[in-house]
C-alpha cells in the first residue's frame, strides 16, 4: 500500500464488531475471536502512544494460543467534555480504531487494532473503574500518564502528599481523582477480600519509572495505612520498562487524511512510525502476555535503556523543538530538513551526550544517534513541534538534567542547552521570535512559577520550580552564555543562533 493509494470501497466503513468482516485486504483486522477475550490488563492513560505501542503489542499476543486472557480495559482521568467524548467515540466503536503506521518512504499500512475491549471513563464512573481494577482478572495495570503525572518533586525527589488531587483522593477513596487514588483503593479492596496484587507498569518516559510508579503508589498508600503500604510492597511489582514509538497528534486533517487511505471512517484513528520498541524487567508478579514472542524485549538491565532514551532521543526531541520553532518550523520532518538543525542535533548528541552516556551491553550509540536522526527525518508521519514542546516544564528537567548536571560539574560547553532554554523562554510567551503564533500547553507550572514568568527577572525561566535544583541560575558561566544566546536568538534569528552553537564546538 503507499501513501497515495486510497482503499475506499465506494463508501467508507464505520468500525464496529459487527462491520469487521467487511474490511478487506490490505487492512488487517484482528485474527482471533474478539468475544472469547477477557480483560487481564486495565489501562490508565489511553492516549494516542499507548494505543500505537502497547495495544499493538498485546494485540499480537492475542492472536496467539492461549493468550485471551490478556485484552485491555482502558481509564481516561481527563475530566474535560472533550476527554469524555473521546471515551465515547472510543466506546461507539467497541474498542476498535484503526492504526496506520508509515515508513520512511512513504509506506503505509493499516491495521484495526482490538485489544482494547472497552474504555472506562474515571470521573463519570469511578465504581466501574474500581471494580475493573479490583477484579480477579486484572493482572496487570499499565499507565501512561505523563512525566508530570507522578507528582514527584523535583527537589525533594519524594511524591507529593499535599497536592490537591491526592488530598482529595485520599478523604474520598471511593470518588478518586488521581491514578493512584484508583490503584491503592482497588488494592485495598483486594486485600481485605483475600485476592493476590497485580503487577503496576508504568509506560512514560522517566527514569526508573517502575521504581517512581512504587515511590508514587506506596507514598499515596502509606498515607493511608501503614499495613496496606506493606501489603502492597510485598504482593505489587513494578518492573521499569523502556518504551519507544513516536506517536504524532491526529487532528481533523489526518483523520480525515488516514480514513481516506483506509476507506474507514474512524472517528478516532491514530498513527505512528514502523519503528518500535519496548525493553521490560521480567517482574510480573500475577503472570503476564507471552510478550517475549512479539518484539518486546525482557532485560534485566532497563534503566540503561531508559537512561539512553531519555538522554538522547527525548533529550533531542526538546533541544529540537524550541530552537525549530523559533525559526519558524511547525513540524519535525520540515524542521529536519534545514541542515543547521541537523548539525545542531549531532553536535548535540556527539558533544554533549554521548561522551557523558553509558549504551546498554550490545548497544551502539553512534547507530543510535544515526538512527534518531532518520526517525525525526520521516517525511510521512508529520509529527508536529508543538506536541513535543508542550509539557516542557516537565520534560525538559528529566530529559535534560542528569546531562545538565554532569556539563555543569565539569565545566564544560553550555552553548546548545543554553540556546534551548532561550528558545523555551521565548516559547513561553506564546510566540517565536517574528510574532507566529504557538499555543503553549504547560499544566505543570505552577501560580508561583507564573508569577516570577512575569515579572522583570531575566533568568526567571531558570529560577521556575521545575529548573530551580538543577542551579541554571546560580551558575555564572552558564548565565553569561544564556544571556549571549538570547541576544542572538532574537537578533541575528534562530537559524544564525544555531550556526553558532555548531561553530563553537568545532
Ligand atoms: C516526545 C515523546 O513529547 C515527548 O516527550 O519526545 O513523546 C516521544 O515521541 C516518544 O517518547 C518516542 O518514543
Amino acid at each position: 500500500m503507499t501513501g497515495n493509494s486510497t482503499l475506499a470501497a465506494a463508501k467508507p466503513t464505520t468500525l464496529s464488531n459487527e462491520t469487521l468482516t467487511k474490511i478487506a485486504a490490505p487492512v488487517r483486522t484482528p485474527r482471533y475471536d474478539r468475544s472469547k477475550v477477557s480483560a487481564g490488563i486495565v489501562h490508565i492513560g489511553v492516549g494516542n502512544f499507548f494505543r500505537a505501542h502497547e495495544a499493538l503489542y498485546v494485540e499480537k499476543c492475542l492472536e496467539l494460543p492461549g493468550q485471551q486472557t490478556w485484552g485491555i480495559v482502558g481509564v481516561g482521568l481527563g475530566d474535560g467534555a472533550d476527554k469524555k467524548a473521546k471515551v465515547e467515540a472510543v466506546n461507539s466503536q467497541d474498542g476498535l480504531y484503526t492504526l496506520t503506521e508509515f515508513a520512511p518512504d512513504g509506506a503505509a499500512s493499516v491495521r484495526v487494532v482490538g485489544s482494547l475491549l472497552k474504555f472506562l471513563h474515571g470521573p463519570s464512573s469511578p465504581k466501574k473503574v474500581l471494580e475493573q481494577l479490583a477484579s480477579p482478572e486484572t493482572k496487570i495495570v499499565s499507565l501512561t500518564i505523563t512525566e508530570g503525572g507522578y507528582n514527584i518533586d523535583e527537589a525533594t525527589n519524594e511524591f507529593v502528599l499535599s497536592n490537591a488531587d491526592v488530598q482529595h483522593d485520599l478523604a474520598n477513596p471511593q470518588q478518586p481523582k488521581t491514578a493512584f487514588g484508583f490503584i491503592v483503593e482497588a488494592l485495598a479492596a483486594r486485600k481485605s477480600s483475600g485476592l493476590n496484587g497485580f503487577t503496576v507498569l508504568s509506560c512514560d518516559n522517566l527514569r526508573s519509572n517502575g521504581k517512581v510508579a512504587k515511590k508514587a503508589v506506596v507514598a499515596f498508600a502509606r498515607a493511608r495505612s501503614p499495613e496496606l503500604a506493606q501489603w502492597i510492597e510485598a504482593n505489587v511489582s513494578f518492573p521499569n520498562s523502556m518504551v519507544d514509538r513516536i506517536a504524532p497528534s491526529v487532528g481533523p486533517a489526518e483523520v480525515q487524511k488516514v480514513n481516506q487511505l483506509s476507506g474507514i471512517q474512524d472517528l478516532t484513528p491514530v498513527t505512528g512510525e514502523t519503528f518500535s520498541q519496548w525493553v521490560v524487567e521480567d517482574e510480573f508478579i500475577a503472570g503476564r502476555p507471552a510478550f517475549e514472542q512479539v518484539g518486546v524485549e525482557l532485560r534485566d538491565d532497563v534503566e540503561m535503556f531508559e537512561a539512553m532514551k531519555g538522554r538522547l532521543l527525548n533529550a533531542s526531541h526538546m533541544m529540537l523543538s524550541y530552537p525549530a520553532l523559533m525559526c519558524g518550523f511547525r513540524i519535525v520532518d520540515e524542521a529536519m530538513r534545514e541542515p543547521a538543525v541537523v548539525d545542531y542535533l549531532s553536535t548535540f548528541l556527539e558533544k554533549d551526550v554521548m561522551p557523558i552516556v553509558e549504551g546498554p551491553r550490545g548497544v551502539d550509540l553512534n547507530e543510535y544517534k544515526r538512527n534518531i536522526i532518520a526517525r525525526f527525518e520521516n517525511p510521512a508521519i508529520g509529527d508536529t513541534l508543538i506536541r513535543i514542546a508542550n509539557n516542557g516544564a516537565a520534560k525538559l528537567p528529566i530529559f535534560l538534567s542528569k546531562s545538565l548536571g554532569i556539563v555543569l560539574g565539569q565545566g564544560g560547553m553550555y552553548e546548545r542547552f543554553a540556546l534551548c532554554f532561550a528558545a523555551f523562554e521565548q516559547y513561553l510567551k506564546g510566540s517565536d521570535v517574528s510574532g507566529g503564533a504557538l499555543s503553549v500547553d504547560e499544566p505543570n507550572l505552577t501560580a508561583d512559577d507564573k508569577a516570577l514568568l512575569s515579572s522583570s527577572d531575566p533568568l526567571a525561566v531558570m529560577k521556575i520550580s521545575a529548573f530551580a535544583p538543577i542551579g541554571l541560575a546560580e551558575n555564572e558561566a552558564f548565565v553569561t552564555v544564556f544571556s549571549d544566546m538570547k541576544k542572538r536568538l532574537h537578533r541575528d534569528g534562530a537559524i544564525a543562533a544555531l550556526r553558532h552553537v555548531v561553530e563553537v564546538a568545532k
